[in-house]
C-alpha cells in the first residue's frame, strides 16, 4: 500500500472524526403540550392581546421552530388543549403521571411542558413537588400568540428545549424559561398580565438562558423532585383545598361556604402579612375546631413572607402560615401535603421545607 494512499485514508478518517460532534446523537426531549397562548392564534399580526388560546397543535409548534433540531431530538405529545385558567386538580395529576412516566424512560433526557401562563406557576410548583427525577423539566408559555408581531413563544420554546437538553439543568428542580430567564418553578409567579416580561421570582431568577447557553447565578433552597417526600406515583387525587380572599369589609361568608362545600383546608389570601379581619377570626377558629386547616398566606405579591405568630396567634389558634408562598402556590402545597397528613404541625413543617 503506497504512502500516498495511506495518508489519504488518514485524512478522510480525520475529517470524519472532526464531523462526528455535529452528528453525535442529540439529547431526546419530549414536549408535552397543554394549550395556552403559546398555542394561541389571533386574527391579525397586531392582535398581541386579543386572540384565542389553545388552538395550535404541538406538531405545528415544533414545526414553527426548526432550530429545535440543532439542540435536541424533539417529539411532541398533545396532553390537553385548554386555556390554563381551566386547569383542574385532575389535569395536574394526569400531567404529573405522564411527566413521571417519561422521566423514567432511558430514551428521554428532558421534558418541556407548553402551558398557558395563567396557572403556569401552579403546575410548575406541583411538578416540582411530586416528580422524582433529576432530569430537566421545563415549563414554558408565552404572553403573545404566534400570529402576533414580536411574538415571544418561539424563542421561549427554543430556550425551554435547549435547557431541557442541557446537562447543567439537571437536579435544579422544575424550571420556567420565559423572557430569557431561568426561574425556579417553586418561586416564579405571573406578576404582570400583559407584558412579555410577566414572570418574576420574589427572590430573583436562578439565571438566564442566552443563545442556547445557561448562565446560573443561584440554586433552589427548598426541597424538590428527588428530595421530595411526595410522589405522584402514590397520588391519585389531590386534597380539596380552596382560597378565600381577604380585603376591607370582608365577612366570613366565603370561608364558611367553602368549608360547607367540603374544603379540608382554606388558604386565607390575606392583606399585609396574612392579616385576618377581627370579625372573621371567630369563624376561622370554629372551622379549625371542626377539622378544617386554616393557612395564612398574603396577596401582597412581589416578595416577603407571612411570619408565624405575628399578625395572629397561630400557635394558640393551631393555624399554619404559608411562609413566602402566594395563595395559589400555598393551595398546591396544601393539596399535595394533605394527601399524606392532616396534622397541622406536620403541615407547618412542610410549608417551611417546600
Ligand atoms: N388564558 C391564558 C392561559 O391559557 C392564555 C395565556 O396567557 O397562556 O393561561
Amino acid at each position: 500500500m503506497s504512502n500516498r494512499f495511506l495518508s489519504r485514508c488518514l485524512l478522510i478518517a480525520a475529517a470524519c472524526l472532526a464531523a462526528l460532534p455535529a452528528f453525535a446523537a442529540k439529547p431526546n426531549v419530549v414536549i408535552l403540550a397543554t394549550g395556552g397562548t403559546i398555542a394561541g392564534a389571533g386574527a391579525a399580526a397586531t392582535n398581541s392581546a386579543t386572540y384565542q388560546a389553545a388552538k395550535v397543535p404541538v406538531d405545528k409548534l415544533i414545526a414553527g421552530v426548526p432550530e429545535l433540531a440543532n439542540v435536541a431530538q424533539v417529539r411532541g405529545e398533545q396532553v390537553f388543549q385548554i386555556a390554563s385558567e381551566s386547569f383542574t386538580n385532575e389535569h395536574l395529576v394526569t400531567l404529573g403521571k405522564r411527566v413521571a412516566a417519561l422521566a423514567r424512560q432511558g430514551d428521554v433526557d428532558g421534558i418541556v411542558i407548553t402551558h398557558g401562563t395563567d396557572t403556569l406557576e401552579e403546575t410548575a410548583y406541583f411538578l416540582n413537588l411530586v416528580v422524582h427525577t433529576a432530569k430537566p423539566i421545563v415549563v414554558v408559555g408565552s404572553m403573545r400568540p404566534g400570529t402576533a408581531m414580536s411574538a415571544d413563544g418561539t424563542l421561549n420554546l427554543f430556550n425551554a428545549v435547549s435547557v431541557a437538553a442541557s446537562q447543567d439543568a439537571r437536579g435544579k428542580g422544575v424550571l420556567v424559561t420565559m423572557n430569557d430567564e431561568l426561574n425556579s418553578g417553586r418561586d416564579v409567579a405571573k406578576t404582570i398580565n400583559i407584558k412579555t416580561e410577566a414572570f418574576k421570582s420574589p427572590w430573583g431568577p436562578l439565571g438566564m438562558v442566552v443563545e442556547g447557553k445557561n448562565y446560573w447565578f443561584r440554586l433552589p433552597a427548598k426541597r424538590h423532585t428527588t428530595n421530595s417526600e411526595f410522589d405522584i406515583e402514590q397520588i391519585d387525587a389531590l386534597a380539596p383545598v380552596e382560597i378565600a380572599y381577604g380585603y376591607g369589609n370582608v365577612s366570613d361568608t366565603a370561608y364558611r361556604a367553602l368549608a360547607d362545600k367540603g374544603a379540608k383546608a382554606i388558604i386565607h389570601s390575606g392583606t399585609g402579612n396574612g392579616s385576618v379581619a377581627a370579625r372573621v377570626v371567630p369563624a376561622l377558629r370554629e372551622l379549625r375546631a371542626n377539622g378544617v386547616q386554616i393557612i395564612r398566606s398574603s396577596h401582597v405579591n412581589g416578595g416577603g413572607f407571612v411570619l408565624r405568630n405575628a399578625e395572629q396567634p397561630d400557635d394558640q389558634y393551631d393555624w399554619v402560615v404559608a411562609h413566602d408562598l402566594n395563595p395559589q402556590k400555598a393551595r398546591i402545597l396544601a393539596a399535595v401535603a394533605m394527601t399524606k397528613t392532616q396534622d397541622s404541625k406536620e403541615l407547618q413543617r412542610i410549608f417551611w421545607e417546600y
